[in-house]
């Protein structure tokens, strides 16, 4: 504890989990179960019960029958929560009744991973992406949401719902910041491109790190570059991106980027709020999907992934870019891995093991990434008369210049250039390769 700053009690959530009889789940309960409180934690809440709740039909205005209603007012009544949490898509409407009838602060999904970005962003654009969002999603809620930014404020905290003026006042006010927001985004971003712009004049691939949130991104990105970024059992410990360069086997250097983690049902608010930093990923040059494959629902996470990369744009089966890392092999006996590699034969991505935390297979996948890598990439050398400072300059600018050798009037340079910059050059500048 850091002296001077109070310890608060910790907040407490009571959790309900719908099931649809009707549809049933890929994954299991309990890991749905252990996934929301996941969620929980990841806010500081301490989870007091969880009720699983079947239903084979959803009540408009109050999404739960009569009956169930009841019964968990009853368990609320003998938990006093600080919030309750329906891990499901609830409408304003659904929201405010049972808000009304349970006499507790309720949020969906999207509210609380909203809560959890809010608490994690920290660059500018993070920040504005997800308050954007959050303005986004409360826009059309009836409720002001519970949110961290406004807890932080000294808000009012979970209780208490606003009289109807309050709404519309706020609702105004929503309106105005959406557009401000939107507008310092764009700033932000035009700035942001600049910087992509000359980002990609440097000749270095970049490789992202993708997965599900807790797969171990941010312990292989330690791993690999010996930094010391943020990684923790913690849902979405990582928000923002971060980048690093690196070297690869025969010296090729590159850019490794660090990334938000994805989820099941990731808000649709959110993924258009990040859609800038979601595409970064997808412009890489090599996609490194990390699976954590000590879970026993390691499938259904990386179903989920595939999914929103696919929503991205990105040809997942067919795109060569992709690399899929099975990380914490170290969790699994022999037995358990052999069959696994079994199972994960049928596509021709690249497949590799690895133990973030131990190092193992960090080598193997360094050498895939080298591969890809080269194959967009070529190692030749020019000689340039030594008049043509624009061909040397191009050269310097849009390759990396290993070697440069100056005689009286030639000079001649070796570099690593990208196929299509190759063709580019050659075709302007009228030299070829030696
Ligand atoms: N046993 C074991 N644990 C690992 C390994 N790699 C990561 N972990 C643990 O898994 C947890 C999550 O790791 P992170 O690196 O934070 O995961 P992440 O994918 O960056 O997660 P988000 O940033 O939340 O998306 C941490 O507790 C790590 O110590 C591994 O190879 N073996
Ligand atoms: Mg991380």
């Amino acid at each position: 504890m850091h002296i001077g700053v109070q310890e608060l009690d910790p907040e407490s959530a009571y959790i309900v989990q719908p099931v649809d009889k009707r549809q049933p789940s890929e994954r299991d309960i309990s890991y749905i179960i252990e996934e929301i409180g996941g969620l929980a934690r990841a806010i500081d809440l301490v989870v007091a019960e969880t009720r699983v709740v079947n239903y084979s039909k959803i009540h408009a205005g109050s999404f739960f029958g009569k009956g169930t209603r009841a019964e968990i007012a009853e368990d609320i009544k003998a938990h006093t929560p600080s919030i309750v949490i329906v891990n499901c898509s609830l409408s304003p409407i659904q929201q405010r009744n049972l808000e009304t009838e349970w006499g507790a602060k309720v949020i969906d999904r999207t509210g609380l991973i909203l809560e959890i970005f809010g608490a994690r962003a920290q660059t500018k654009e993070g920040l504005l992406q997800v308050e954007l969002a959050a303005m986004d999603y409360q826009k059309s809620r009836l409720v002001r949401s519970w949110t961290h930014l406004e807890r932080q404020r000294g808000g009012s905290g979970f209780m208490g719902g606003p009289g109807e003026r309050q709404i519309e006042l706020d609702r105004r006010i929503i309106s105005t910041r959406i557009t401000k927001l939107k507008k310092e985004l764009e700033d932000v971003r035009r700035t942001r491109d600049l910087g992509k712009k000359s980002r990609q004049r440097v000749p270095f691939p970049i490789i992202s790190l993708v997965g599900y949130t807790n797969a171990g991104k941010s312990t292989l990105f330690n791993n690999i570059t010996n930094a010391d970024v943020f990684a923790k059992d913690l849902l979405f410990a990582t928000l923002d991106p971060t980048m690093r360069r690196i070297t690869l086997p025969q010296n090729q250097e590159a850019i490794l980027a660090d990334t938000v983690g994805f989820i099941s049902d990731l808000p649709t608010h959110l993924i258009s709020a990040f859609r800038a930093t979601l595409e970064q990923i997808t412009e890489a040059d090599v996609i490194i999907h990390v699976i954590d494959a000590s879970r026993k629902d390691y499938m259904a996470q990386k179903n989920d992934v595939i999914q929103i990369l696919k929503d991205l744009g990105v040809d997942y089966n067919k795109d060569e870019r992709i690399i899929e890392v099975f990380n914490k092999v170290d969790l699994l006996d022999d037995e358990t891995v052999n069959g696994f590699i079994n199972c994960n034969k049928y596509t021709d991505i690249p497949k590799i093991l690895v133990s973030a935390h131990k190092g193992m297979g960090v080598t193997a996948l360094l050498e895939h990434v080298a591969e890809i890598t080269a194959k967009n990439c070529k190692e030749v050398q020019f000689n340039i008369d030594i008049t043509n400072g624009k061909a040397i300059a191009w050269l310097y600018s849009n390759g990396e210049v290993i070697a440069r050798h100056d005689t009286e009037d030639i000079v001649e340079i070796s570099l690593r250039l990208d196929t299509a910059e190759l063709e580019k050059f050659q075709k302007n500048f009228g030299y070829n390769p030696v």
